[in-house]
């Protein structure tokens, strides 16, 4: 087995609910490339957006961060003075990984790594809140308290990042976009077995939304605009501004 890969559902077994576990960091970057389409994209977009959103003497917050592969491309385009970097995850073996990463790749700016739960996390002077597909991995009825503490702590300019695995509110659409985006992991080299193992694995620990339910919460919690930036499939990007008047 060529190392790195992700071969966790190669083989009929038992199916428990999915974790981020050992046996997932080790194999991190082939699952996520493999798995979410355009993933490449919208880490280097999140780059350039904190390279244009940043503000001098504040913080960029990377929520649910795995191995730090945002808060790595936000500190390629950092170029503002007095910013860190705090990087936010609940499982030990990612934040482990990601302390590795992030020491390695020797950032200007300082990148810190918490080992916590999103929700105990205090978000403060924020210009920038990446939260690229983490949020769907909470309860829905935690979801509306966090996104109303991101906006709570972003400073007026600031912005949220939200990636997201999204439902269509269309039976057709929503059977082609499952159907597209299984084809795109068959043609990554994920067989019939690992796709609906792993289908099956995450069916009550990732809970996903509409577009619409994202934009409404978003709304609600005070961020007058709410656009799509990126879309493949049934994964999508949004930018949340928080306006100097919200
Ligand atoms: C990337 N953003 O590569 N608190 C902290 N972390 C959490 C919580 C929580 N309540 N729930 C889940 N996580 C990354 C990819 S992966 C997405 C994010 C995926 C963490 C979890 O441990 C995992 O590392 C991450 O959120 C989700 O840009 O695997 O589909």
């Amino acid at each position: 087995m060529q190392a790195g890969k992700d071969a966790i559902y190669s083989h009929p077994q038992a199916i428990e609910p999915f974790r981020f576990d050992h046996a997932v960091a080790e194999v991190f970057p082939d699952m996520i490339q493999r798995s979410v389409p355009g993933y490449a994209t919208i880490v280097d977009t999140i780059g350039q957006l904190v390279g244009r959103f940043a503000q001098e003497d504040s913080q960029i917050y990377d929520l649910g961060c795995s191995l730090g592969a945002a808060s790595l491309a936000a500190s390629k385009y950092l170029n503002k003075n007095n910013c860190k970097i705090i990087a936010v995850d609940n499982s030990a073996p990612m934040v482990e990984r990601c302390r590795l990463h992030t020491k390695a790749f020797k950032s200007p700016s300082p990148i810190e790594v918490l080992c916590d739960d999103v929700q105990n996390i205090t978000i403060e002077r924020a210009c920038v809140v990446i939260m690229n597909f983490t949020l769907q991995f909470l309860a829905p009825q935690e979801r509306t308290a966090i996104i109303n503490k991101i906006f709570a702590g972003l400073l007026p300019g600031g912005l949220l990042i939200l990636s997201e695995k999204l439902n269509h509110q269309n039976p057709i659409t929503q059977d082609l976009l499952i159907d597209l985006h299984h084809e795109f992991k068959r043609r990554n080299g994920y067989s019939e077995l690992e796709i609906s193992q792993k289908r099956s694995a995450l069916e009550d620990v990732m809970r996903i939304e509409t577009f619409e339910n994202h934009q409404q919460r978003l709304q609600k919690a005070g961020f007058q605009e709410v656009s799509l930036w990126f879309k493949c499939f049934n994964f999508a990007s949004l930018i949340a501004i928080k306006h100097s008047n919200d």
